[in-house]
């Protein structure tokens, strides 16, 4: 499959260009931009293995005249390779979602995380100034940057007092689109995402680690989970549901600033009950405390209050809680009956302790 496409003609159709879209956003977002009749180009690193399960189903032979997803190899650690993409596309909207989004892993990985979560906005930023007419910018700014917790709920006027690497570096990028709002004019929005999920959520992520996990247990392929903080407590919500809420900043008169969130917490510990109970099981029973999924400094508490979002944009989250745990687990127990039939037919091995030595 080639993934680049040689040049791109100037057309009045919207163009975006979205980093990170091999990701779990990444996916959801091309969907609604392509239904939108957008011409969608994706910046795709280089990597061993290919990693574009999220959005095969999308993609097109880019030779055919009916394809309007285009990939192109570049990395957010390569400022070079963000502006000749840049050039290229030649963008109306670009939707920074590439980061190494974990948070655990950042405590671990804290130069890299920096460079790709910080540094890397800030060359795409860049990239997008020096076109004759830059691009509306949407960033993915996240909860983390609130980190210990100042007020109950956050909101766009609560201070960040970020807890981790990748909460500092998302508040490096933070600024950095205000003040290129601000400097240059430019048409630029932060969108403060609270933690969401959905089937394409990256199963080291604990609401896909927990529903990923229960759905083995029950047939009969993995033994325990172990987790580490069961008390954090998160505003969960549904991918699908927040990516409209990326495309509306965009389509507002002006950049801004918004929280996009539920207004609902629950624990993990929550999370992984309810999981287990729609399998009927019991939790306590196969879950576990392993230390090392214990992060040197703990968010314990994310709330958000998504007023603003609610008057200026129009967005609410339509997916509640339980149809969220509801539609991973059936997602999941569909994958595990999958490997169930692979097992049974003799092409594939158990591995008992698949996702447990995972962050
Ligand atoms: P994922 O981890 O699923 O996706 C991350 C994406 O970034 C992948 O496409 C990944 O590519 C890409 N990426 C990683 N490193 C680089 C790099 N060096 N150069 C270019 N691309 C890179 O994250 P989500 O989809 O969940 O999140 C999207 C964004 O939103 C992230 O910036 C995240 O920090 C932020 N966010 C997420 C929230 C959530 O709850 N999901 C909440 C708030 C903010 P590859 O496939 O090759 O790994
Ligand atoms: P988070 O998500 O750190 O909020 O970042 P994650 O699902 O990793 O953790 C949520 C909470 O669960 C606790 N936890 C565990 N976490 C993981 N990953 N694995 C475990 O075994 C485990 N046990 C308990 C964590 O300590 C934490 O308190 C996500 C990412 O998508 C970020 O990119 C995004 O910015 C924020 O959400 C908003």
């Amino acid at each position: 499959m080639s993934l680049m496409k040689e040049s791109v003609a100037v057309t009045q159709t919207p163009r975006a260009l979205v980093t990170g879209i091999t990701g779990q956003d990444g996916s959801y977002l091309a969907e609604l931009l392509l239904s939108k009749g957008y011409e969608v180009h994706g910046l795709v690193r280089r990597a061993s293995t290919f990693g574009t399960e999220r959005i095969d189903h999308m993609y097109l032979d880019p030779h055919l005249d009916s394809a309007r997803m285009f990939l192109h190899f570049g990395d957010l650690s390569d400022g070079n390779s963000l502006s000749r993409m840049v050039q290229e596309v030649q963008p109306t909207e670009v939707y920074n979602l590439g980061a190494q989004s974990h948070v655990g892993v950042s405590f671990k990985n804290p130069i890299y995380t920096v460079d790709v979560d910080a540094l890397g906005t800030l060359r795409l930023l860049e990239a997008c100034r020096q076109m004759a007419t830059p691009p509306r910018f949407y960033q993915a700014s996240s909860s983390e940057m609130f980190g210990q917790v100042r007020e109950v709920p956050q909101s766009e006027r609560t201070p960040f007092h970020p807890r981790s690497p990748y909460g500092a570096a998302k508040v490096y990028s933070y600024w950095q689109v205000v003040n290129y709002r601000e400097a240059y004019g430019m048409h630029c929005s932060n969108g403060i995402l609270f933690n969401h999920e959905s089937p394409r959520r990256g199963e080291t992520f604990v609401t896909r680690k927990i529903t990923r996990a229960a759905t083995r247990i029950k047939l009969g392929l993995q033994e325990k989970l172990y987790l580490g903080n069961l008390d954090a407590q998160r505003d969960w919500g549904f991918a699908g549901d927040y990516v409209e809420a990326m495309w509306l900043m965009l389509q507002q008169d002006t950049g801004d600033d918004y929280v996009v969130a539920t207004g609902e917490m629950y624990s993990v510990r929550e999370f992984a009950e309810r999981t287990f109970a729609l399998l009927d099981l019991d939790w306590e029973r196969y879950t576990g405390i392993d230390e090392r999924y214990m992060r040197p400094a703990e968010v314990e508490e994310l709330l958000g209050d998504a007023t603003k979002a609610e008057e200026r944009l129009g967005w609410k989250p339509r997916t509640s809680f339980d149809e969220l745990v509801e539609m991973m687990v059936a997602s999941d127990m569909e994958l595990a009956k999958r490997e169930r039939a692979l097992v049974d037919a003799g092409l594939a091995t158990v591995e008992w302790q698949a996702g447990t030595h995972r962050e």
